[in-house]
């Protein structure tokens, strides 16, 4: 029988990734999308424009119990993959309770709603790196205490924990990802992987001189987020819920990236990156570095890319996208199958 899974945050790269993989494994797919995102299609959907035929969006309040209670009165779903959040750990400081009212509340309300309506619907949960904070061994894995140093660590902890007290208080099948970073060239441009490599592309073509970053010792375990997804998905198969890091086992400082990436196109990032104090952040996570071995031992996961040939994707893609924007390129609109809410919502 197809399997139907709903995906929160499905416009962004994880969930367009992930849409992907589910639509190639035969599942029907549903996702849930701001309201506004239906008036901007050209720039919200972007991620999705290939697959707006293939899959179902439901407008969606994350921050509205009654809007998401709506969506699962409507339809059985088989999986649920709630990605959706306010991601950018930088903008937690600056607004830290919008952060933790939508990735807190928002994940309280989903759970809270299958719990009511859909017990038998598998749910993953999207933790973070960041949750380790400042971290108290190397590398971190499941058993590593949480020392969170973000308002959105601090949510992504409490979201983790609210999934692990549905699974053991309700007997759910909850389980949660605590996934490292994850690349790839739909990668948001407030990051800063893809802020350097779109930058390198705009440097390369004559378009900009300079790319302004923070701290550049900073280091990450930087996977693709391709590989990722199908984490995501491997941890619902299981017999029983449990909770999974993924990571690639590798660390690289911010600055290895930008060598990497301004080599790529023959230059060198010393003479266009300069240091810039606003991008710095009140407190840093300074070293991540993932021990997945336990996914690798029951999921039988594994990453394929290695960081080199990510940089190299990225910058090749931000090059290939800038070149074709030049040259006129459009957005070719597609529609989109969507369900309307009714107007309790
Ligand atoms: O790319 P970032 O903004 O990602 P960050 O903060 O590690 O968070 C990402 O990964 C997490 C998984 O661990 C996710 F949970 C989270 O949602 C998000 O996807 O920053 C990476 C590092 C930081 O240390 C930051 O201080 O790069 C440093 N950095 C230096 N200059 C910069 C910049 N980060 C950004 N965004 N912009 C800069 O100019």
């Amino acid at each position: 029988m197809t399997k139907k899974a709903l995906i929160t945050g499905i416009t962004g790269q994880d969930g367009s990734y992930l849409a992907d993989y589910l639509l190639s494994l035969g599942y029907e797919v549903h996702g849930l999308v701001r309201r506004v995102a239906l008036e901007a299609p050209e720039t919200r959907f972007s991620r999705i424009t290939h697959l707006l035929d293939r899959v179902t969006l439901h407008p969606t309040s994350l921050e509205s119990y009654a809007s998401i209670f709506h969506v699962f009165s409507k339809h059985d779903f088989d999986e649920c993959y709630h990605l959706a959040a306010q991601s950018f750990v930088a903008e937690s400081f600056a607004d830290g309770f919008s952060t933790m009212n939508m990735n807190i509340n928002g994940t309280h309300y989903v759970l809270a709603a299958l719990r009511e309506l859909r017990p038998r619907c598998r749910f993953y949960f999207a933790g973070s790196s960041e949750m380790f904070g400042n971290v108290n061994e190397v590398p971190q894995n499941e058993s590593t205490s949480f020392q969170p140093r973000s308002p959105y660590g601090i949510s992504k902890v409490a979201g983790f924990h609210l999934t692990r007290n549905y699974r053991e208080a309700y007997g759910l099948f909850c389980v949660s990802g605590i996934l490292f970073n994850h690349e790839s060239p739909r990668r948001g441009f407030e990051f800063v992987t893809r802020k350097t490599t779109s930058t390198v592309a705009r440097i390369k073509l004559g378009l900009a001189n300079e790319l302004r970053i923070g701290n550049l010792d900073a280091k990450r375990d930087w996977g693709h987020a391709k590989d990722y997804v199908r984490a995501m998905h491997a941890m619902l198969q299981q017999a029983q819920p449990d909770d999974f890091v993924i990571a690639t086992g590798q660390t690289h400082s911010v600055r290895e990236f930008c060598e990497i990436a301004f080599a790529e196109v023959d230059l060198d990032y010393r003479e266009f990156v300069k240091v810039d104090e606003r991008y710095y952040r009140p407190a840093e996570v300074d070293l991540l570095i993932g021990d997945a071995s336990k996914a690798r031992r029951v999921l039988g996961w594994e990453p394929t890319y290695t960081f080199r040939e990510l940089v190299k994707e990225m910058v090749a893609s931000d090059l290939a996208e800038l070149r074709s924007e030049s040259a006129g390129g459009d957005f070719s609109r597609k529609g989109a199958k969507v369900q309307s809410s009714t107007n309790h919502v």
